[in-house]
Parts: C-alpha cells; structure tokens; sequence
C-alpha cells in the first residue's frame, strides 16, 4: 500500500515523517527542477520531534514525470492555490481506484479537484497538527493535534472506507472519520478568516490576537460573519466559532500562522480560498461580510495577496 504525497512543505514532510515512522513507504513527489536539483543520490528527510530529538528517514523521492507505477493513494498537501495543477499533473498516472486525500487550507479547490475527479474517490482532511520548515526536508513538529477526515462529493462504499482507513491505521496520529467533512472544513475556515489575514497585517503571533481590544473585536467581527454565511449556505454551527477561534489562538499562541509567514517572505498567501472564498459565497448568498472585505482591502495595500 504506497502513499505519494504531493508538496514538500511542512505538512507534506511532517506527513510523509509519519508514514515512514509507521515502516510504510511513501514517495514524496517534487517537481522535476527540484528533483534534479538535488545534490544527494540517498535524501533523507529529517523530523524535529516535540522533545527535541531529531530522526532521520532515507525518502524516496520523485517527479510526476519520473514516475513509472499508478498511483494508488494520493495526499496532497499543496497550498491552496496550487493543488489543482498538482493533482492534474498526475492525472495520467491516477489508478481508477485511486483515493486522492486533500489537505488544504480554505475552501474552493477541494470541490474543484472533486468535481474533475469523479471517477476517483476523493477525501479532505482537516487537521490541527503542527509544523514548520527548518530547511528542505527538514521538519519541525510543532504540536500534536487531531485530523478529520471525510468525503467530498459522493458518499464511498464500505469498502473503499475501509481501504483508507487500513492505509493509515498505523500512522502515530490521530485521525477520526467524520462525514459531511463540510462542517469540519468550515470550523477550519472561520479559524483561518479570523487568525490567517490578521496575523499578516499586525505582523504578529497568534496569540498575540487576543493582546488588544482593537485586535479581540476584529476578530470577532470577522468571525460572525463566517456565521452568517455558513448559515445562510445551511450549514449548522454546533458550537460557538468565536471561542473555537480564540482557542485555537491560545493553542497556538507562539506560532506565526502560514499567512505570516507567506507575507513575510514575499510569497502568494492561501487568503483567496479563505477569506476570498468567504465573500464570493457570502455575494451569492446576498450576506455582507464588511469586516473580510475590509480586511483584504488593508493586505493588498501593503502588497500582500
Ligand atoms: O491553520 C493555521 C495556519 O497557520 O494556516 C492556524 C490554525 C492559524 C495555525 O497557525
């Protein structure tokens, strides 16, 4: 049973660690620039454990051009904006069984990548664990977390349930089946439209949200506006969004979220399928969401997309 997973950064390493902790084999897929880039014949990807103790795993790594067998399970753990090129550039090598997990901040490419890729069966995750990037394939766990996983579009049979449920029962995480995925996908969603943009624009930790009342009430406003359009799309809230939101800010109070740390290195932020996203649902379903807008009115001006 091989996993190819697709995206080197910190949650394709950080997952690609645990497969291999497991003693399975999974073949991290790179493009074929960065494969022939490489300097080393026997890579080795290094995993920062939470108690400092650092592993160190041959990987086997590939291009989608360089590959000669199907693939059978696929985890995509691109940036949002990136994923649906990802997975079309293996479409060729796709088996008809193939399950396709995807792993991605926001919303909008997971439909996307559903919808071409009907005759496949296709997953999405959404998971609280944590990671960050020391070097090229050099991770750093930063967390332990929980990871949902349900499926997109139509609903699999038994037996293709328990096909990927076996392919990860022995990895050292914990995963739980949830279906619809939507409303994890949405939980996940109000976190990034709250936490990801903010973070970009005051320049500052998680955490330090919470530090001012200026800050506390941004959040809050742009956290009752994914209320609203979650349910005037129909999607029940069970629990209260805000707390989740500034739980999840204490939880990760040291961290520089993704967005932070793509705005500081100049690098094409994930907010056009978060708060992006957001809007584009909210104008259809006749909400306002001032707060999102003007939030990403404020990051364009300092250049930050
Ligand atoms: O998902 C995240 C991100 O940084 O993208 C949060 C939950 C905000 C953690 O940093």
């Amino acid at each position: 049973m091989t996993w190819h997973i697709m995206g080197a950064g910190s949650m394709g390493c950080l997952w690609t660690a645990q497969f291999l902790k497991a003693g399975m084999k999974p073949t991290l897929l790179l493009r074929e620039q960065r494969l022939h880039t490489l300097q080393t014949k026997d890579p080795v990807l290094a995993i920062e454990e939470l108690d400092g103790t650092t592993h160190h795993y041959p990987i086997n790594l590939e291009s989608p051009q360089s590959l000669t067998t199907s693939i059978e399970y696929l985890l995509v753990c691109t940036k949002a904006q990136d994923a649906e090129a990802a997975v079309h550039s293996v479409a060729d090598q796709l088996s008809d069984q193939c399950q396709i997990l995807l792993m991605q901040n926001g919303l909008g490419s997971q439909q996307a990548i559903a919808q071409h890729f009907s005759s496949q069966t296709v997953w999405a995750a959404s998971t609280t664990e944590g990671a960050w990037m020391k070097d090229f394939l050099h991770v750093c766990h930063a967390g332990h977390g929980s990871t949902w996983i349900g499926p997109m579009g139509h609903t699999p049979d038994e037996s293709t349930w328990q096909g990927l449920r076996s392919s990860l029962e022995k990895l050292p995480v914990d995963i739980q089946y949830t279906h619809p995925i939507e409303l994890k996908l949405w939980d996940k969603l109000a976190v990034n439209c709250a936490i990801n943009g903010l973070t970009a624009l005051y320049d500052c930790k998680n955490g330090e949200l919470l530090d001012t009342e200026e800050r506390r009430a941004r959040l809050a406003a742009l956290t009752e506006e994914v209320t609203q359009v979650r349910s005037a799309a129909g999607i029940p809230t069970p629990g209260n969004l805000l707390e989740l939101v500034k739980q999840v800010c204490r939880d990760t109070a040291m961290n520089n979220s993704s967005t932070c740390m793509d705005a500081r290195q100049g690098r094409k932020t994930e907010l056009t399928f978060i708060n992006g996203y957001l809007i584009e649902q909210a104008a259809k379903l006749g909400v306002k969401t001032p707060a999102n807008q003007q939030l990403m009115r404020e990051l364009a001006n300092l250049g930050i997309q």
